[in-house]
């Protein structure tokens, strides 16, 4: 716990280290209770950098010996404080030996070496190797492992640790040891180790170059009936990364290893990926449709890093987007060529739309605002955001909309051929795309260095005799923290003209065919294109694709956007102009329910709407996954976003009133559907079939929003019958929402059938938490039951964050209940697991736009935690940063 003063820490104070590390080896000596770690490093002195002081980094470790080319270093040769050793003057070539000592078992914040269950586990990224030994603990300073490890044999039978086996056997004492190699250089927040009692999954894979690889999948005995998803998983993402980009594996050893405690999904630290058990573990029984998807987008995220990342790293941590705006750019595209088809393709699409909408611009228009490459922070931890990762992918994105699959290809290329095995900068990659494709990216870098989401509007005439059509495009950007001003960004807007059958019209500007869809570059704050040969009245369709990570505004009219959802060959944009239709009426309808005190009754929705519902339910000729998304309506929070003083009370129900008013308005459309996506047979988690189980899934929670008996009862039987746990969580939620009695035996039920089963648990929960019937008084009630603690973070997400993230009608209660809740919990986890509590402090976040008497309570509550005298960096970042702004 630091409670000095944070330190800001700026992009602009780079600089690089005075002493590169040729070689590291390190020994382990693992006990729980007192781990001894020697290190002996080369160092070399730095030719780009001035001076001769040797500065390591040192956290919650006791340092027992220093000595530098053989000499025991004197307490005047070095100063140890404030979590830096600095040896004042050092010779050009050293050798520094260190031994220190720490305590994994009473590592309860998971960064740095931690006991889970009995067994050893590491996380370093980003700083958590000082917290296992003195070093350079920096990305820029890549250097050659090798590392013994001892440990108790019975206890401890595996030991793992990057690369490649050396040599491994017995000690005295019931001791053993084994000796890895990593034979490429690495950044320090890539190391790992594990020291466990574990099983393996294995089997050999043959390389594009003919080489076996070892492939291995770790978990605890009694698992080995849910690694298969993730062995397959890896195996698809190694074939595809050779075929896609041509980058193979590198090691002849892959292994991924999987533990409960964990504070992110996974790491991808070289050849020995850590994960946290909910992206290794599934079988039908346990795990829903989403968590296979989770499993496969997440083992492919991890491995992609071996290049985009580990062969190629961040200079420093402010470009962090480089590899995970990169790597999750390559695992949505993986997660869509593993779909195939189009729609499969334009439904991944929409979830990555909906999750920029839900997450990532709040985060841009609140007080944590940062550009995809930050120039400053307190905590690093704190900047694993979804603009760094999500955001930093639609920049990816981007180009690959400019220059196209081909010319995206040629920049990677470049980028591996100039920069493997060193660690660069966001602005490198820039250049090699621009380089690769003759281009110049100059004004592109705004992309990464203002934050805020764009807004584009767009204006559209047709002049009926000159047959034109002039597209006018506008843009700005709102203010973010530190950024009064925004200069324009380059923005590709792919581009489609729907004639009066819903055809898309042949482009044409400045005499050029463009196809069906053009790809605009609008480079200034206002632009006009003409498209020419345009005979009839058009509907445009902008930003197909979603082609750039804005905010779209134009007058539509409900005929264009009717139009546009019937008929837009862009599926994105389809399903866009259905979820303007709902927004139009959740903001109406939320408007009325708050000017009549918050009561639903007399609410209406307009047959227009819908009809329009009605139409892409039953439409045969669309997917059942596309229709599935086309009938979720935006949620609360993205209602919320929308809403000055919003009252998120009238929002639920305005939202409850649409979902209750298609169950019933369209119950014999809901009924024939859900009948007709049934899955019989065994379960398998592929895409169509998983699409079928999600619209009859939505159709029985529409079903359940007006509950009458049959509803109730189809839900019911579901839950009763059914063989896998996309289908019994989904009748479950039903049942909850629906508000029946049923619903608290079912609850029983469930808990009873999976208690052995934790990652059931944390859903039992979460559906709990995130239940408007769940008030505080009912959530600390459920921090009273034994499977319930604080201490493992997807635990502590599924009823805790769940309940303030999840659950905004409770949270937001007008007696600041929720809030109160919430203060406790964020210090009460700050003493144990600062990353988890930073995380959770980020639920208040948005307070300014809440209504004046909920946000005075919000502010209180965050006042109160900033007032803790003891309080982690990590959550002082957040909560100062929100009063500020
Ligand atoms: N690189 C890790 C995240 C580490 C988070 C540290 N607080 C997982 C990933 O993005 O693949
Ligand atoms: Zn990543």
């Amino acid at each position: 716990m630091r409670t000095d003063t944070p330190q800001t820490i700026y992009r602009k104070d780079y600089n690089p280290p005075t002493y590169l590390v040729d070689t590291v080896e390190l020994g382990f000596d693992l006990d729980p209770a007192r781990t001894v770690v020697a290190n002996r490093l080369t160092l070399r002195r730095n030719p780009a950098a001035g001076g001769r002081a040797i500065e390591l980094h040192g956290e919650e470790i006791e340092l027992v010996a220093l000595r530098l080319n053989g000499k025991t270093l004197a307490g005047a040769d070095y100063t140890l404080a404030d979590n830096r050793l600095v040896i004042h003057e050092a010779p050009d070539d050293v050798v520094l030996e260190i031994e220190s000592v720490c305590v994994p078992e009473q590592n309860t914040t998971l960064s740095g070496l931690y006991v889970s269950n009995g067994n050893f586990f590491t996380q370093c990224e980003a700083e958590g190797f000082r917290r296992i030994t003195y070093f350079p603990d920096r990305p820029d300073v890549m250097a050659k492992y090798t590392v013994m490890l001892r440990a108790d044999k019975a206890r401890y039978p595996v030991l793992l640790s990057n690369g490649n086996l050396i040599q491994e056997g017995d000690l005295d004492d019931g001791r053993h040891y084994a000796l890895w190699e990593d034979p490429f250089k690495k950044p320090s927040y890539l190391f790992a180790l594990v020291a466990a009692k574990l099983v393996c999954q294995e089997e050999t894979f043959r390389l594009a170059d003919g080489r076996d690889a070892l492939l291995q999948v770790w978990v605890e005995d009694g698992n080995l009936d849910k690694t298969d998803y993730a062995m397959q998983s890896l195996k698809h993402s190694i074939r595809w990364d050779e075929e896609k980009y041509g980058l193979e594996l590198d090691l002849d050893r892959f292994m991924i290893v999987a533990t409960s405690d964990f504070n992110m999904g996974a790491m991808e630290n070289k050849g020995l990926n850590i994960f946290n058990t909910k992206f290794v573990l599934a079988n039908p029984r346990v795990a829903t449709d989403v968590d296979f998807q989770g499993i496969e987008a997440v083992v492919a995220h991890e491995y992609f890093h071996n290049w985009t990342g580990n062969r190629v790293t961040c200079r420093d941590w402010f470009q962090l987007s480089l590899k995970e705006g990169l790597t999750v750019f390559r695992d949505q595209e993986f997660t869509a060529d593993m779909i195939g088809t189009d729609t499969g393709r334009a439904v991944t699409r929409i979830d990555q739309v909906r999750t920029l909408r839900q997450h990532q611009f709040p985060e841009d228009a609140g007080p944590m605002a940062h550009p995809v490459r930050p120039d400053s922070f307190v905590e690093i931890n704190n900047f694993y955001t979804v603009t760094v990762y999500e955001k930093g992918a639609e920049v990816v994105r981007m180009y690959q909309t400019l220059f196209g699959v081909d010319g995206f290809r040629k920049g990677m290329d470049l980028y591996f051929e100039r920069h493997d095995e060193q660690a660069v900068e966001c602005d490198d990659f820039r250049r090699a795309m621009a380089d690769a494709n003759g281009r110049d990216l100059t004004q592109f870098e705004r992309w990464y260095s203002q934050a805020g989401t764009p807004v584009l509007r767009f204006e559209g005439r047709w002049d009926e005799t000159a047959h034109t059509y002039t597209l006018k495009l506008i843009q700005s950007c709102p203010p973010t923290p530190g950024q009064p001003q925004k200069l324009p960004f380059h923005i590709p807007v792919a581009v489609g003209l729907l004639d009066a059958a819903g055809n898309d019209m042949r482009l044409v500007v400045d005499s050029v065919d463009r196809g069906a869809t053009a790809v605009l570059e609008l480079t200034q704050a206002e632009q006009t294109f003409v498209f020419t040969d345009v005979k009839e009245q058009p509907v445009a369709s902008v930003l197909r694709g979603f082609s750039a990570p804005v905010v779209l505004q134009g007058s539509y009219t409900d005929a264009d956007l009717l139009h546009l959802f019937s008929h837009d060959s862009d599926p994105v944009n389809r399903w866009e102009a259905g979820q303007r239709l709902a927004m139009s009426r959740l903001l109406k309808l939320a408007g009325e329910a708050a000017a009549k005190g918050n009561s639903g009754a007399s609410l209406n929705l307009d047959e227009t709407f819908i009809e329009a519902m009605r139409k892409v339910l039953v439409d045969e000729t669309l997917d059942p996954a596309f229709r599935e998304q086309a009938l979720l309506l935006p949620s609360e929070g993205m209602v919320a976003e929308q809403i000055d003083g919003v009252d998120p009370l009238a929002v639920h129900i305005a939202r409850q009133f649409i979902r209750a008013d298609i169950g019933a308005r369209l119950r014999g459309e809901l009924l024939a559907q859900y009948e007709a996506n049934l899955t019989p047979g065994a379960y398998s988690p592929d895409a169509a079939s998983a699409g079928k189980r999600a619209l009859k899934n939505i159709a029985l929670s529409y079903l359940n929003a007006a509950p009458d008996d049959e509803s109730v009862a189809l839900a019911q039987r579901q839950f009763d019958e059914a063989d896998n746990m996309t289908d019994r969580a989904a009748a479950l939620g039903a049942l909850i929402a629906s508000r029946v009695p049923e619903a608290a035996d079912a609850l029983d039920v469930f808990y009873q059938e999976f208690q052995g089963e934790a990652l059931v648990v944390d859903k039992w929960f979460m559906m709990q938490a995130a239940a408007p019937t769940t008030d505080v008084a009912a959530v600390r009630a459920l921090m009273r039951h034994p499977a319930f603690t604080l201490r493992n973070p997807n635990r502590a997400r599924s009823l805790v964050a769940a309940f303030c993230m999840n659950n905004p009608v409770q949270f937001h209660a007008p007696d600041g209940s929720g809030y109160a809740f919430w203060a406790e919990q964020v210090i009460a986890l700050d003493a144990l697991n600062p990353q988890v509590a930073s995380r959770l402090a980020r639920a208040m976040d948005r307070w300014r736009r809440y209504a004046p008497a909920l946000q005075e309570q919000m502010k209180a509550a965050l006042q109160r935690v900033a007032g803790q005298g003891k309080l982690s960096n990590d959550v002082r970042e957040v909560v100062t940063k929100a009063l500020a702004n």
